[in-house]
Formats: structure tokens, sequence, C-alpha cells
């Protein structure tokens, strides 16, 4: 099996102090995270940009300096995210692609998010796309429900994303795909020939599905962005501790950790 590519979303834009204290917010504190995430296995940090009162945003420089600050310290890859938070606009998000980041995320459709709605119209998904291919950036195509892998393969087919894709498998957001076994090899099963994948499990599922991803041969992602908790009723101290237990539970089952230099060759980062 292909080494164990291990992201850590670091902060997301939902999760608040009032949550979990140690969610970071400023660029300082995103950077810090993301480095000792990348100390302590990470190749991939999915970064979200937030004022330091937390409110979530796509300002671009905001995102300019958590990436000058993890670069000045970490080889690790930082993919940003052009999905910010419900409620923003499609050009809000985009604005951080002009950046030329070596990684966005690209949503492939529309969910349902909790109470709110995740919204991304076929329009606006291949304008990412397009942006994307534009600027040199990696796309990590964001996966919420079964349909979101078929428009994906349409926008290859349209020449608007080069494949072999790289898929995220975010599975248990509420309105999204459940996060049980039977959907994971169901998704994975409808990947196209020569795709990687990660599962970001939300909540609880957090642990199983990325062990799933360890033993399928997929990759995992772990963080304070999609799970809190270390385990029931123990919050976990920092994105690393999630990162940590991963390494020692790949080494348990026989799969060796990639560095980010590595991830880049498999996640499809030429430049
Ligand atoms: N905050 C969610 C609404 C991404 O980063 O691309 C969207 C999200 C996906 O977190
Ligand atoms: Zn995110």
């Amino acid at each position: 099996m292909d080494k164990l590519v291990i992201t850590a979303a670091v902060n997301g834009a939902e999760v608040t102090r009032e949550n979990t204290p140690h969610v970071p917010y400023s660029p300082e504190e995103v950077a810090n995270a993301a480095i000792e995430a990348a100390e302590a296995g990470a190749s991939i940090i999915h970064v979200h940009a937030r004022y330091a009162d937390g409110t979530a945003t796509q300002d671009k420089e905001v995102y300019r300096e958590i990436i000058e600050r993890i670069r000045a310290k970490s080889r690790v890859i930082v993919q940003v995210s052009t999905g910010g938070a419900v409620g923003m606009t499609a050009s809000e998000r985009a604005d951080v692609i002009s950046l030329k980041p070596e990684m966005a995320t690209l949503s492939a459709g529309t969910v349902n998010f909790g109470d709110g709605v995740f919204y991304n119209a076929p329009a606006d998904i291949e304008e990412f796309a397009r942006r994307m291919m534009e600027h040199g950036v990696r796309p990590e195509i964001e996966v919420f429900d079964t349909g979101m892998i078929a428009t994906a393969m349409r926008l290859m087919k349209k020449g608007l994303l080069l494949g072999p894709l790289h898929f995220d498998l975010v599975m248990g957001v509420p309105g999204g795909v459940p996060a049980e076994m039977a959907n994971l090899l169901h998704m994975v099963s409808m990947l196209p020939n020569g795709s990687t994948w990660t599962v970001a499990g939300i909540g609880r599922a957090q642990l199983t599905m990325a062990t799933a991803g360890i033993l399928l041969g997929g990759h995992a992602r772990v963080g304070l962005e999609d799970n809190i908790y270390y385990a029931k009723g123990r919050l976990a101290a920092s994105n690393a501790e999630l990162v940590s237990r991963i390494v020692r539970l790949a080494a348990e089952l026989g799969r060796e950790v990639a560095t980010p230099d590595e991830a880049r060759k498999m996640v499809g980062i030429t430049k």
C-alpha cells in the first residue's frame, strides 16, 4: 500500500472557543497549530481564515499571513478552504485562489449543513475549477454525498478538472452522507480509476473513518474542524494530539506515514 497522507483540518469555520478552548483563530495560532500537527505527522494542513475574534473570513490577506507563517517553518502542504462558512458568496470564497496556494478545496455540490445550507451551484463549482486550473492550484474535491462524485467526473469530462483526481470523502455532516462503512465502500467504488482519496469523519466518526482510510489504502483527515473530542467527554488537547493517534494506529496497522514531499507526489501537486 502507498504511504498514508494525514490531513489536519485545524480550525474550520464553525468551531468556536465555546465549543473548545483549543481551536486556533488568529493566523499566528493557526500557523502554530499547523506546524505542531505537521511535526506530529500531518503532511497536509487544511486551513480556514478567521479574524482574531474567531469570525470566519475569506480575507485573502489573512490567508496570506497563515501561509507565510507556516512556510517559514515547515514544508507541510497548505490547503486553503474555498468552502469558507455557510452563507458566504461564491465570489468571496473564491478570492483566495488568486494567492496560488499549492492546494485548495473544491466542494462538488450543495448540501444541507446542520441547520444551514452549504450552497454550491453548478456554475459556481465550474468557476472554482476554472480558476484553480488558471492559477495552478491542485483541487481536493470535497464530497458530501455520492452524487458529488458523479459531478466531479462530469467536470473532468469537460476538461475543468485534470485526472487523476484527489477526493476528500466527508462523512457524517448532518444533511450529508452518514459515516457508515457501507457508504464509504460504496463511495470508494464510485471513484474514477487512479483517484486518491482521504476520508473525513465528523464527530465521533473521525476515528472510525480514519481507521477505515488506513485499512482500505485511502488516506485520513483528522482535526478540530471535524471533531473536537479525543474520546467521549474528553476534549482533544490539540490538533497534534489527534494526528499523533493516527500515526500510532498507522504504525500498528502497517502503514508508513508520508512526508509532505511524498504527499505532494501522491496527490498530484506538480509545481
Ligand atoms: N465550512 C463548511 C461550510 C471546505 O473547507 O472547503 C465548508 C467547508 C468545506 O469547510
Ligand atoms: Zn474546511
